[in-house]
């Protein structure tokens, strides 16, 4: 349906601070991080409250208009990108950012959905306490899309994932109705759990503009530590030496390969390695509300253990804060760095724990296979079962050549990751890029009932069209 009409009438509700429409303005929502989609929204929509947002929305509803929330824009499948054909305007939600309630008792935090992920952090600082969820795009993602997307990152082993912190929401429906969800219990059980239908949903059902998230007590001692490993065998026992040190204490276990190293270190300013170089690497961290001594003395003790039973060749503790940071930027950096050395097909797969080692051996194997002289990048959250792996060109071939066989290259990965249990899509969501996945891997009765309930909550179909189902 033609954008014109509703326009004047969103130009009238939001001003214009409210609206955008000058293409140039545009153009940066329009795009994606990766630059793999680029839309032609006719209009940006900025409301600045839940009710101007939701008035927004019975606007688009009774016009047929499409709608496509946006945080951040920093999916890495196209989640948060409007379709090329002019029929869908964007719903930035980024004026909707206040801090609305922070609770230390509770251990509550009430934030809107636009402030983003660094912003709540830091209003839980503030407050004593911290929001225990971390990713690397944390800067520019924002509540709202970490929510819809149900994000990772870099703490799930210790406190989950997005969903598993999250106990009240504020959801604008698609016809423009609000539910107001906003609770602040540890228990409710009263019917079916609506909030967890609303996580993870990319969008597709309703749209988040604000949650009641859960804080914990700020860490008052942490061990950040780098460790280089013989294989990626050694790198599953480690894992299991540090939880059995002390699994209320570990928050991250994340894995690298060489070559994702190589990339950061050649790429992104100011890096260096800690240690020699090594085909395997590994950052920990152990963090606790506790103050007694020796926590840092025992994860020197446990890594020492690791090295002489042969699981670590060699591995550093940051003796500071800047320190523990520039260990952190090594595996931060791994997205940016790989951005900048040019075009890559991503797989952000998942198996179970105790096959990631399996996977890690196969998966590269399949890849040659198939493609003689593809370079894989492997890293991610190796005590998820989570790995990113990352795939580049053979030196020889041309970028597009590579990308045109973008499915072909997934499919060789999958193989693997199916026949280990695993999923093709651990935390960066189905969005755009992965929904010709959908049938095979979630059809028959499971893709039924998510169709169900994108037929009851947006039965015209107007929300995120195109992300998530084929
Ligand atoms: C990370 O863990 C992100 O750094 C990005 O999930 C992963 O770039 C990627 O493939
Ligand atoms: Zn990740």
């Amino acid at each position: 349906m033609s954008a014109a009409a509703p326009l004047s009438a969103l130009a009238a509700l939001l001003g214009p601070r409210g609206l955008i429409t000058d293409p140039a303005d545009i153009a940066p929502y329009a795009e994606d991080w990766r630059h793999l989609y680029r839309g032609h929204p006719p209009a940006v929509l900025r409301p600045a409250s839940t009710a101007e947002l939701a008035a927004a929305v019975r606007i688009c509803a009774e016009a047929g208009l499409g709608i496509v929330p946006q945080g951040g824009n920093t999916s890495m499948v196209g989640g948060a990108t409007p379709s090329a054909r002019g029929d869908e305007v964007v719903l930035a939600l980024s004026r909707l950012n206040r801090v609305r309630a922070i609770d230390p008792v509770d251990l509550t935090l009430t934030i809107e959905a636009g402030a983003t992920v660094k912003a709540a952090q830091d209003a839980a600082a503030q407050a004593g306490c911290q929001l225990p969820l971390s990713i690397a795009s944390e800067g520019s993602a924002t509540i709202g899309g970490v929510l819809s997307t149900n994000a990772g990152g870099n703490m799930t082993l210790r406190y989950g994932n997005a969903r598993d912190l999250v106990l009240g929401l504020e959801v604008v429906l698609a016809d423009g109705r609000v539910w107001e969800g906003l609770r602040q219990l540890r228990k409710d059980n009263t019917g079916y759990c609506l909030r967890q239908i609303f996580l993870g949903a990319e969008g597709t059902l309703g749209i988040i503009t604000a949650a009641v998230l859960k804080l914990v007590p700020a860490p008052r001692q942490r061990a950040v530590a780098f460790a280089t490993l013989p294989s990626p065998e050694a790198a599953l026992s480690f894992l299991t030496r540090c939880q059995r040190h002390d699994q209320a204490a570990l928050v991250a276990f994340e894995y690298m390969d060489r070559h994702g190293m190589a990339l950061v270190l050649q790429h992104i300013p100011d890096t260096q390695l800690p240690l020699a170089a090594a085909p395997h690497y590994a950052l920990i961290e152990f963090a606790s509300a506790r103050t007694e001594a020796g926590f840092t003395e025992a994860v020197e003790e446990m890594i020492a253990q690791a090295i002489a039973a042969g699981e670590v060749i060699d591995a550093t503790l940051a003796a500071s804060e800047a320190q523990a940071r520039a260990i952190w930027r090594l595996r931060e950096e791994h997205a940016e760095a790989q951005k900048r050395a040019g075009a890559s097909i991503k797989n952000d797969v998942s198996v179970p724990v105790s096959r990631v080692a399996e996977f890690l051996r196969e998966a590269p194997a399949a890849c040659a296979a198939f493609m003689p002289g593809i370079r894989v990048v492997a890293f991610g959250h190796l005590g998820d079962g989570n790995i990113h792996f990352n795939l580049r060109p053979p030196e020889t071939m041309a970028e597009a050549e590579f990308l045109a066989q973008d499915h072909a290259v997934m499919d060789a990965v999958l193989g693997v990751v199916r026949r280990l249990g695993g999923s093709f899509s651990a935390e960066h969501g189905v969005g755009r890029l992965k929904t010709y996945l959908m049938p095979e891997w979630r059809g028959g009765v499971e893709l039924d009932l998510m169709q169900a309930l994108k037929a009851a909550f947006d039965p015209r179909g107007l929300l995120n069209a195109g992300k998530i189902f084929p």
